[in-house]
């Protein structure tokens, strides 16, 4: 049985391709440096994006054709829906794959039935990945989209709410295991306020950093040695998000002591929304050795909310795989497409489209940013542009061992300082060859 008979495995055909399901760039054996694309770029599918996502907008109703859902909240269509998504990984050969407990599977009557078809639905899924050899990046729980939470989960004002969503953190956390998850996500989408009018934002943040430690001591209680990340977002849903973006995440993390449990999985489309671009929320979060994944998607400079559009930028995925070269690699992280087709794109066939151009998009990004470190010109000229901290003067401030009285009369001493040429625009030519390749 088949519920995408007319789209092939897609295969790598080269640029010259017209055919619109194959791969130009995306050569999964193919080595870049001294791994392969496919150990690059650790593709996931979002199960939410591809199987739950009707594309409905603030002003309309889902779009999306899904012949295979009979769009109701059962249990069974619930198990309905697994052997499609593996059909759709199988076709794009995407390798890995991300959740939330309530995508996969419906809430019940009561927490323990809700519990126990969640149970149901992961031995669907582990079956499946038996099958097909394909596995789990990372698991997270939605404490964002029931009412209940609607005044935050982890920071709920009400302890007995606090209380459903520490009970399903624990069970998606355990799904998560048992699926051999090489991570687990944390974000807080109405972990924020509306108003601080009735907020007590000290109680609220103390009350979620014990939830994540709660997390972290459940995860060795239960032999769970995957990655804990946080994945930051500015708002939207809430006016204000504690996890606004990367500073204020690892500040939150080094403040509770939590740094060495968890990293940041960035999405792009957060960034922008936070009014940082991607580049920055990488590098601060590299700086702090707490780079761990990617939500590969991006927004529209035209639209000022998450669009979640895919990667087709060729600047930004290259920008991207930059700093993930840079960083020596994903370990436990991945490019996961946190991302949706257009309202107006609603066939099965366009889901395809959309995943293989994100996946070009990025394979192009990465030959493109291999090329740019093996050139070495920019690495060399921001090399050179520090210099002076190397040796001299310089290196006593680069390791703290001067003092304001040495550096006054330093500074008397020498002739006065003349500006150097920053030659952005002779950079973004060097970055543009190799983008032209
Ligand atoms: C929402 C978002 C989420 C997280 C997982 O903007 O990005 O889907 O990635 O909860
Ligand atoms: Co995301």
């Amino acid at each position: 049985m088949s519920y995408f008979p007319e789209i092939p495995v897609v295969q790598f055909e080269g640029a010259s391709s017209d055919n619109p399901f194959a791969f130009r760039h995306y050569n999964a054996n193919e080595k870049v440096g001294n791994k392969t694309m496919a150990e690059h770029l650790r593709f996931a599918a979002a199960y939410w994006h591809v199987m739950r996502n009707g594309l409905s907008d603030p002003f309309g109703a889902p779009t999306a054709l899904m012949p295979w859902d009979d769009h109701t909240e059962s249990l069974q269509n619930a198990l309905n829906r697994v052997p499609v998504f593996f059909e759709f990984l199988e076709k794009t050969t995407i390798p890995y794959y991300c959740f939330h407990d309530r995508d996969i599977s419906p809430e019940g009557a009561t927490l323990s039935e809700t519990h126990k078809n969640l149970d149901r639905v992961v031995s669907a899924f582990e079956a499946q990945q038996k099958q097909t050899g394909k596995k789990l990046l990372w698991g997270t729980a939605c404490l964002f989209a029931h009412p209940r939470y609607a005044q935050g989960a982890g920071t709920s004002p009400s302890a007995n709410v606090y209380a459903y969503a520490a009970s399903q953190v624990k069970h998606a956390l355990e799904a998560t295991h048992r699926l051999g998850g090489e991570g687990y996500v944390f974000w807080g989408g109405r972990e924020g306020y509306a108003t601080l009018l009735n907020t007590n934002m000290k109680r609220e943040l103390d009350n979620l950093a014990t939830l994540l430690h709660l997390a972290v001591d459940h995860a060795k209680k239960i032999g769970f040695t995957g990655q804990f990340y946080i994945e930051p977002k500015p708002r939207e849903p809430s006016t204000h998000q504690y996890d606004s973006d990367s500073a204020a995440c690892l500040n939150f993390l080094r403040e509770y002591d939590l740094l060495s449990h968890f990293k940041l999985n960035l999405e792009t489309n957060h960034a922008t929304l936070a009014g940082h671009s991607m580049e920055h929320e990488m590098e601060v979060a590299i700086a702090a050795n707490a780079l761990g994944s990617v939500d590969a998607n991006r927004g529209d400079t035209l639209l000022g909310w998450d669009t979640d559009q895919f990667p087709s930028d060729l600047y930004l995925t290259t920008n991207i795989m930059l700093r993930i070269l840079k960083m020596g690699g994903f370990t436990t992280g991945g490019l996961n497409f946190d991302a949706k087709r257009r309202r107006e794109s609603h066939e099965p066939a366009d889901l395809f489209h959309a995943h293989i151009g994100g996946m070009d998009a990025f394979a192009y990004g990465l030959k493109a940013a291999h090329r740019i470190i093996q050139s070495g010109k920019i690495d060399q000229f921001v090399a050179h542009r520090y210099a002076s901290f190397d040796s001299g003067i310089g290196a006593k401030i680069a390791t703290r061992t001067t003092s304001l009285d040495e550096l006054d009369h330093y500074a008397q001493e020498i002739p006065a300082p003349t500006l150097e040429s920053g030659r952005q625009e002779l950079l973004e030519n060097i970055f543009n060859a190799q983008i032209f390749g």
